[in-house]
């Protein structure tokens, strides 16, 4: 580009406004000068002109930059405050997480960080040489346990207190919690996705006992969960990649043989897993249909001994190594099955609905919490002679977080009111259409949210982001593995058309008419127009989209999926925002934020069409680009 003389002149004013000649002098002796708004050590004002050079008496020089102090996460999310002000406006559900929020700042947090620089370890031998197989995990990783329990943590979505709401309440929580539960969040989720699994096939006996601890306040009686899904062959395509045997045994048990490549938070006490019922003759089912569900217990005694299981070595993994994740030799584990044969993947549906929600919550968790340090940061910390939430291009970048933020927030907090609503009876068939296709669509999208948003959190740290005791780098490599493991975003992207044909695309109807009626009262509100009329026109382009689709055949449909999946997060998510900007306690940000969110591409999928990404050569112009050959 050339640039003109003007234009020249304007770029020469902007960049001489910035310059050093703005910052304070220089102090004495070649110490650098503390710059307003940071915190100066007092004895640096006090100093005697005639004591010795500054750093060769301290050798590191008297500025240090104040930290990001993490306050209540509570008190320091107004958006949380009015969307339960607007949809659940119950005391006894404010202080309980104004109550928590405090003891998170106060010493979870410190826990949290316990558990990742004390992380698990295998013992796998006593001293006298006996396979013992212990999974060591820190002081911290138990108390976080114990918290769980006595917070309601999973118990709360089952006790129902707060009726169709509880979900709702529930997620709040974990919300709070997430960022600060040293991935203790991970076993929760699969306790309560065991739990759902559990009462979805009306509490058998023999696992009342076991339903009771995963949902007990009592930290002397609660139980965790595994969630053992993954063998040797991968954990997405289960059906293939499931080896796992089941040999009857007489008094109508199981005994399970396999080897399960990733169990998650593998101290739990119990696990729900699948495995392929041998038949009498010696013959295996193959395929989804030859799946079951099982469930096992763990430990067979409080010294926590196993029985019919190996621990072979835990995982090295990017993040998440505050929690174990192993490799397991199942070599006879005592088993029940939970379910009719061959309904397995049918079963753990249930399960992977509640763990994906989970997931959700620690992705918009996470961005609320990088969010909340980094605007923390920007008030104590100074460059170019101001404090960084005087820069207008920093403040930019942060309300562009904030934005993302609120979006996953609202969308965390919609799937779990729909959940809520299903498990009370009050749902109405669009509520379970909406509860099936947003769940994928929320999954997928807040994950790839997280992994971006917490990455920019973490570049308004400078370098103090990438340094590892300040804690910021393990936020990061904790939200990488939001988009991998619960299904991917591509797997992802694939269920949501699955559920769009197994319903006859009522799943896509329900969504129309949703969407629309959250505009409906915001379309009078003149501020909230642009967004509406964005919103409008992005649906309408998600409509011609899905007409014309239904001509398509499905290999231009699967090349869609991503393009479709991440349309109908962005159209919904910005009709959240429209229609929380809508409600009378609304403040001037939500409305901001909508404007702001509305400007994207709301709906990626109709633009790529036009630009040909799904036609029948796509996949060969994709494969010479992807393995293009030196000539
Ligand atoms: O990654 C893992 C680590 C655990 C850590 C937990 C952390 C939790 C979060 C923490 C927060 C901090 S465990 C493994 C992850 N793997 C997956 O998530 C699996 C990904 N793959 C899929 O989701 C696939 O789509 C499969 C496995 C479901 C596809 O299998 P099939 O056999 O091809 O499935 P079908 O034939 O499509 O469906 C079989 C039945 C059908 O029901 P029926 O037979 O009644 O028609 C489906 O409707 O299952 C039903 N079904 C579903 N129902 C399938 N998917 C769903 C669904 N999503 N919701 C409801």
């Amino acid at each position: 580009m050339r640039l003109n003389h003007n234009t020249s002149a304007a770029w020469l004013r902007f960049l001489l406004r910035g310059q050093p000649t703005c910052r304070p002098a220089l102090q004495v002796r070649g110490v650098s000068a503390v710059q307003p708004g940071t915190s100066a050590p007092d004895e640096a004002a006090a100093r005697d002109p005639h004591a010795p050079p500054l750093f060769s008496r301290s050798r590191t020089g008297l500025f240090f930059q104040a930290q990001p102090q993490l306050k209540n996460p509570f008190l320091e999310d107004p958006l949380l405050g009015r969307y339960l002000r607007r949809h659940l406006p119950h005391q006894a559900v404010f202080s309980d997480l104004q109550a928590f929020g405090e003891r998170i700042s106060d010493e979870v947090d410190a826990w949290g960080r316990e558990c990742e620089v004390n992380p698990p370890r295998l013992v796998p031998f006593d001293p006298w040489g006996r396979r013992v197989d212990h999974i060591v995990t820190s002081p911290a990783w138990q108390r976080m346990k114990e918290l769980s329990a006595s917070e309601g943590l999973v118990a709360i979505g089952y006790e129902r207190s707060c009726g169709e709401w509880s979900r709702v309440h529930q997620m709040s929580k974990l919300f709070l919690y997430s960022p600060s539960s040293g991935l203790f969040t991970c076993p929760l989720a699969m306790t309560d996705g065991a739990a759902k699994v559990i009462q979805s096939l009306g509490v058998p006996p023999a696992v009342d006992s076991a339903y009771r601890r995963l949902t007990s306040r009592d930290p002397e009686r609660f139980w965790t969960s595994g969630q053992w899904m993954t063998e040797r062959r991968g954990g997405s395509d289960v059906a293939a990649g499931t080896e796992t045997l089941a040999e009857p045994q007489p008094d109508g048990s199981y005994r399970l043989h396999g080897f399960k490549w990733f169990t998650s938070a593998t101290d739990a006490d119990m696990t729900l897993t699948l495995g392929r019922v041998v038949g009498r003759d010696g013959s295996i089912p193959p395929g989804s249909r030859g799946l079951s569900l099982f469930y096992a217990e763990v430990r067979r005694d409080p010294q926590g001994r196993l029985e019919g299981i190996e621990v072979q070595r835990l995982k090295d993994k990017l993040g998440t190594r505050q929690m174990p994740t192993a490799e397991l030799l199942l070599d006879g584990l005592p088993a029940h099955r939970l379910a009719e044969e061959g309904r397995g993947v049918a079963s753990i549906a249930n399960m992977l609905t509640v763990t994906r929600i989970h997931n959700s919550v620690a992705a918009a968790a996470a961005m609320r919490r990088v969010v909340q340090l980094a605007r923390d940061y920007a008030t104590r910390r100074s460059a170019f002679g101001r404090r960084l939430q005087d820069h207008p291009l920093h403040l930019q970048t942060l309300a562009r977080m904030e934005v993302e933020a609120r979006a996953a927030f609202l969308l965390v907090m919609e799937v779990s009111r729909l959940l809520g609503r299903e498990e009370t009876g009050v749902a109405s068939p669009l509520d379970r259409h909406l509860l099936r296709l947003l769940t994928p669509v929320l999954k997928l999208y807040s994950a790839k949210q997280a992994v971006a948003v917490v990455s920019e959190g973490l570049e308004s740290f400078g370098g103090q982001g990438y340094m590892e005791d300040t804690g910021l780098p393990g936020l990061l490599r904790d939200a990488q593995v939001l988009s991998i493991w619960e299904g991917t975003t591509n797997v992802l992207s694939l269920d949501v058309l699955r559920c769009v044909a197994r319903s006859s695309g009522l799943v896509l109807q329900a969504y129309f008419t949703q969407t629309q009626a959250l505009l409906g009262h915001a379309s009078r509100l003149p501020p909230l127009a642009p967004a509406v009329g964005a919103l409008e026109g992005a649906l309408s382009a998600l409509g011609v989209f899905v007409e014309e689709a239904a001509a398509r055949p499905p290999s231009y449909l699967e090349l869609a999926a991503r393009d479709l999946a991440y349309s109908l997060a962005r159209i919904y998510m910005g009709a959240l925002l429209v229609d929380h900007a809508s409600w009378e306690g609304a403040s001037p940000s939500d409305t901001y934020a909508a404007l702001r969110w509305c400007e994207q591409d709301l709906c990626p999928v109709g633009a790529r069409e036009r630009g040909g990404h799904y036609d029948a050569s796509t996949p060969t112009c994709d494969a010479a680009l992807v393995y293009d050959k030196m000539d």
